[in-house]
């Protein structure tokens, strides 16, 4: 047994020497793992853009104090190019594969009497640190459909609470019940290829673990809806752009 498999170690390694000699050694070898790269995306908006009515902050003097002219809280928010913030972006087609979530939790704090992020994500089962960084009462209630509810108030000084959804679903809304205008929403993901489009209408979608290939990717604004664009990634990269318009 032993004789045999050294005896195959060294035909292989006569059989390999024989490759590399007529094979050039530039030649790089075939790709196994995809690269790592991202997908980059450009989300606009075109049309007049709904207007949020005015908000009395005057329920809490301690926003108020923060916001002396108020507010803003229109949810089309874009750039003088029509770059258009808080759009989820995700891979529809991703692999079925288990993927596990990051040890670091993503942090969702109740900031200005506001939240921030307004939109984020997360893998399921990954923590949301919530943290209460402004002088007042917030009370943040998630509202689920697939997943568990939570309501916790967290009066000035609270220390940070983790909380988790352990199922995948999209656009979990979360509120104060203190705050009215007060919204963000949540998106537990199976998988790590997703993005959230900045102030200036851009986002990126890392696609490391991704293998190269067609994918169909969706996009979600609060108020503008669901669209749907495709992609082909190719060496881990790729781009594309959509325009949102009402
Ligand atoms: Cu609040």
């Amino acid at each position: 047994m032993l004789r045999m498999s050294v005896l195959s170690v060294a035909a292989a390694s006569l059989l390999a020497g024989a490759v590399f000699a007529t094979e050039p050694t530039t030649e790089p070898v075939a790709k196994t793992a995809p690269a790592a790269g991202a997908i980059t995306g450009t989300v606009r908006f075109k049309g007049e853009a709904p207007k949020a009515p005015a908000v009395e902050l005057d329920s809490d003097p301690v926003c108020v104090g923060m916001h002396p002219d108020g507010l803003d809280l229109n949810t089309v928010r874009t750039t003088a190019s029509g770059g258009l913030a808080d759009v989820f972006a995700w891979i529809d087609n991703a692999p079925d594969e288990r993927f596990k979530a990051p040890k670091e939790p993503v942090v969702l704090d109740q900031t200005g009497c506001n939240y921030e992020p307004h939109v984020f994500g997360m893998i399921k089962k990954q923590d949301i640190k919530i943290l209460n960084s402004d002088a007042t009462l917030h009370n943040i209630h998630a509202v689920p459909k697939d997943n568990k509810e939570f309501n916790v108030g967290m009066p000035e000084g609270t220390p940070p609470i983790t909380k988790t959804f352990k199922k995948d679903e999209l656009a979990i809304r979360i509120k104060c019940d203190v705050h009215p205008w007060m919204v963000s929403y949540a998106f537990s993901m199976e998988h790590p290829f997703f993005g959230v489009s900045g102030a200036d209408g851009k986002l990126m979608i890392n696609t490391e673990g991704l293998p190269d290939g067609d994918y169909g990717v969706k996009l979600w604004h609060e108020t503008l809806g669901e669209a749907s664009t495709r992609v082909t990634v190719a060496e881990g990269v790729a781009t594309f752009e959509h325009e949102f318009t009402r």
